[in-house]
């Protein structure tokens, strides 16, 4: 069946990479992926991220790789049906940083 998800072209990296690359996310070597550390007051508030994003993902049936510990949480996101980034790892790097700041 036709792929719904293609992966970023090198100009889609540029327009849409650069604002996460200047928003605290890195490239991840080996991997055609992108990194974040959040860190938060406690673990409640690392938790309740979570759990916002954890419903986003689910609304969207795309999901993070992440790790918690306390008040961290690090985040790697990527298209694992592409082997690659997508518009949808864009999509929810930026809701990501959105609800940690509180906004939504
Ligand atoms: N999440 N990050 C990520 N990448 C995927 O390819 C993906 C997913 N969540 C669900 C999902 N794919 C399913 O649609 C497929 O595994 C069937």
């Amino acid at each position: 069946i036709k792929k719904m998800a293609a992966k970023l072209s090198d100009e889609e990296r540029t327009g849409k990479l650069e604002p996460l690359l200047s928003n605290g996310w890195s490239m991840v070597n080996a991997r055609d992926a992108i990194y974040k550390e959040y860190l938060f007051k406690n673990f409640n508030q690392a938790f309740g991220f979570m759990t916002r994003v954890a419903l986003m993902a689910e609304k969207m049936d795309h999901h993070p790789e992440w790790f918690n510990v306390y008040n961290k949480v690090q985040v790697t996101l990527s298209s694992h049906d592409v082997n690659g980034l997508s518009g949808r790892d864009v999509k929810l790097a930026t809701f990501m940083d959105t609800v940690s700041k509180n906004l939504l």
